[in-house]
């Protein structure tokens, strides 16, 4: 069977945006694929974390990962720094990766912003990391949201110059599952942004941790513009708003874009967002709850990510050993 690697940063304000992109496609794909499923913390502290926090956080993801229905049991979920072959993987894919490369990446940049040279040498190397994370355990399909798409072609580019330098076919070719209505979940206040964990407006996203209440707030309050919803999806291109909120409903009910306008074609925003808050509460509702009971219970979310992290390790200590010994290193 194939094997899937994805993960999130523990981060804080998991949202909707994670949920649509990431993990409810994870759920649906758990039946086909051999899954691990990680909490990256090594990837976290490329920026500066609490470190009481992080390991909240930590909990946090890995609740919502088990609340929206990934089976601990049959697949992986563990968090990353448990796990050394990550790191050791990581820094051979240092010496393999090219600065050129790093330097086209679209995420340093708007993560390093302006104060570039202050920004960590982390964040910088954040792609070989990646690969790394996929690459310990040979995986061969990463589902993951639009804007990772430029990471996991850097993560086959340098599995590729592995493979070549050392004259060897040892790495699979990564492939990519970008899937859904809501690969790019945009910001509830601004329609050109994608929703994110840090945006400073908390009315910009939905977390899953959010009440009904607060749910049916955020989205009565989403921006919108002053026409009723169109009757084809092409006329969605020039309202980016309105195209998030219609995929949104989409990716939730499981639908595609043109099926929902089939039934809210000419309706009202004020209707439409109603419906939409009810079918967000419907279905974020009994994850959000699920999250807050498993968060009162830390060790026993602790136990699940140690056993995880020992399975996970008995997979990617023989990969990388392998790794060790194509490129030269003397051992035992
Ligand atoms: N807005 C989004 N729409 C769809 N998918 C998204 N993902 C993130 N944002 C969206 C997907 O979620 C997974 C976790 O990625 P991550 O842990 O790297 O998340 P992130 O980039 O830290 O999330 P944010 O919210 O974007 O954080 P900040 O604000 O720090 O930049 C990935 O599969 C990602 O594609």
């Amino acid at each position: 069977m194939n094997r899937i690697f994805s993960g999130i940063q523990p981060t804080g304000n998991l949202h909707l945006g994670n949920y649509l992109g990431a993990i409810r496609n994870w759920v649906q794909l758990q039946s086909s694929y051999d899954c691990i499923f990680c909490m990256v913390d090594m990837h976290a502290i490329t920026q500066w974390q609490e470190p009481a926090e992080l390991r909240r956080s930590t909990r946090e993801v890995a609740s919502a990962y088990i609340a929206s229905g990934i089976d601990a049991k049959k697949h992986i979920i563990f968090n990353q720094s448990r796990v050394r072959a990550h790191a050791q993987l990581a820094w051979i894919f240092n010496c393999v990766a090219r600065l050129g490369w790093l330097n086209r990446m679209t995420q340093f940049k708007e993560k390093a912003g302006k104060d570039r040279e202050n920004a960590s040498v982390g964040l910088y190397v954040y792609p070989s990391l990646m690969a790394a994370d996929i690459l310990a355990y040979k995986a061969t399909h990463v589902p993951v949201g639009e804007d990772q798409k430029q990471h996991l072609e850097l993560a086959r580019d340098i599995a590729q110059k592995f493979n070549h330098d050392f004259g060897v076919e040892f790495f699979p070719l990564i492939e990519p599952i970008i899937k859904g209505e809501a690969t790019r979940v945009m910001s509830l206040r601004d329609g050109s942004k994608k929703m994110s964990k840090s945006d400073p407006s908390d009315y910009s996203r939905i977390n899953l941790t959010d009440t009904a209440d607060t749910i049916a707030l955020k989205i009565r309050k989403a921006k919108t513009d002053p026409h009723p919803l169109p009757e084809s999806v092409a006329e969605l291109e020039k309202r980016p708003e309105a195209d998030n909120l219609v995929g949104i409903y989409a990716a939730l009910s499981d639908k595609t874009r043109g099926d929902v306008l089939v039934h809210y074609a000419g309706a009202q925003f004020s209707k439409f967002k109603a419906e939409l808050s009810d079918l967000a509460v419907s279905v974020l509702g009994p994850i959000g709850a699920e999250m807050q009971r498993l968060m009162k219970d830390p060790d026993h979310v602790d136990a699940i990510l140690r056993d995880g992290a020992e399975r996970a390790q008995a997979i990617a200590d023989p990969i990388v050993a392998q790794v060790e010994e194509i490129v030269g290193f003397l051992k035992p």
